[in-house]
């Protein structure tokens, strides 16, 4: 572990995302960590002579990018759904098994069941995998609760990730997820419920924002509305799930209301898109869900691109239509499934991610910026786009401090 207060990380490649060239890259860049900042960065040759440090770590000429960002996660959860995956592979829809009474409902019941520190026990080795990959920022939403102490536990379940362990966590509420079996029937009951929970959760400084998932299986366009309004009276930046299996013209209403992004996007229109555009919130793509879906819509990627939409990608990690583990997978499927460039989609997990999470201090590497990077064994980004199923990070500083170098099997030096 690396402890000192100014550490001079030198002779990198350098991929600092800042700056107009591609990839912001140094073939031989330097850093200077002062506490939880960057003091100071760019090419080992400019090193401010006399620069007092404590300690210097030569990298010889491993690649060093910004910490990644998984903006999208529903990391706290009880059970899983290998049997739906199963019944899935014989034919059955994720729609048809939700009418059923499985899929999100049948996480929520068992996490229900699970105490709070059985939910800690779980979710933490996961928010661990992904940070052996060089993950320093989670976003992690409630939605498996569905009722005021549920949601507010899954919620404190996820603060406590970010208290415990040597990465940064966001919240999301979301409780207008599924309709949960008590309000059978009662959408808009329950759409009153969510609404008169949001305070409390803001008082107790439980969320950073609000989501709520629009769709057929989910709420409508009117109940989403009233959700956002709940938000807005107390502040709080939205997001919507918007347009994963149907178009519900979502995405156009988060714009609406200065959405931080919107999120899947496989079925958004052209008017989605320009509103989005004019409002400035992000794309965010989920290529494990399109994949382990088997959906066969793409999100419109050619069109975001050329409106110049930023385009963030994560995890999206659940038990139901995502339970990947790799935000390094989605960087590759991303490109191969979705069409985006290496470039993009490294971008899309560091600092497209952060400003879906509306974080301005991280996801590039510059003065000023939080000292949050990793170390890959790679010459090149790229690479880290290319290679799939398969873990090069060596190493990783959050906050200025380096983590224990095996915090997770796979991510040994
Ligand atoms: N869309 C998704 O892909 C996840 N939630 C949502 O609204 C799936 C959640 C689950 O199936 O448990
Ligand atoms: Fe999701």
């Amino acid at each position: 572990m690396t402890t000192a207060q100014r550490t001079l990380w030198r002779h990198a490649r350098l991929a600092t995302l800042h700056g107009s060239t591609p990839w912001g890259w140094l073939d031989d860049g330097a850093l200077l960590v002062d506490g939880e900042r960057l003091a100071w960065v760019g090419r080992d040759d400019d090193v401010p002579a006399g620069s007092a440090v404590d300690a210097e770590v030569d990298l010889a000429g491993a690649l060093v990018t910004p910490g990644l960002i998984d903006a999208h996660t529903h990391l706290v959860y009880a059970g899983e759904r290998a049997g739906e995956f199963e019944q899935r592979l014989q034919g059955a829809s994720y729609e048809q098994i939700a009418r059923a009474g499985g899929g999100i409902q049948r996480t929520v019941a068992a996490t229900r069941a699970a105490s709070d520190d059985s939910l800690f026990a779980l979710a933490a080795p996961r928010a661990r995998a992904l940070m052996a990959e060089g993950v320093t920022t989670i976003e992690v939403k409630s939605g498996y609760g569905l009722a005021a102490d549920h949601e507010a536990r899954c919620l404190g379940v996820a603060r406590r990730l970010g208290r415990e362990l040597p990465l940064a966590v966001r919240t999301t509420s979301l409780g207008a997820h599924a309709l949960p079996p008590e309000f059978a029937g009662r959408a808009d009951d329950y759409i009153d419920a969510v609404c008169g929970w949001l305070p409390a959760q803001a008082s107790a400084g439980l969320v950073d924002a609000v989501d709520g998932f629009c769709d057929t299986i989910g709420f409508t366009p009117a109940q989403t509305r009233r959700v956002f309004d709940a938000a807005r009276a107390l502040e709080l930046p939205v997001k919507l799930h918007a347009e994963q299996l149907s178009n519900q013209e979502g995405a156009a209403l988060a714009a609406g209301y200065g959405a931080l992004s919107c999120d899947h996007l496989e079925h958004l229109s052209a008017s989605g898109i320009a509103a989005m555009r004019q409002a400035g919130t992000v794309a965010l793509l989920l290529p494990g869900a399109y994949y382990f879906l088997r959906d066969t819509t793409l999100p419109p990627v050619a069109a975001l691109r050329e409106a110049g939409v930023p385009m963030a990608i994560a995890t999206d990690h659940n038990p139901g239509s995502s339970p990947t583990l790799s935000l390094l997978l989605m960087l590759n499927m991303a490109c191969t499934l979705f069409r985006l460039t290496p470039e993009e989609a490294f971008r899309g997990v560091t600092i497209q991610a952060a400003r879906a999470l509306g974080l301005a201090d991280r996801g590039t590497l510059a003065v000023g910026q939080r000292a949050d990077f990793a170390v890959f064994d790679a010459e090149h980004p790229r690479e880290l786009a290319y290679r799939f199923g398969h873990n090069p990070c060596r190493r990783v500083v959050f906050a200025g401090q380096e983590r224990a170098r095996c915090i997770a099997p796979g991510s040994l030096a």
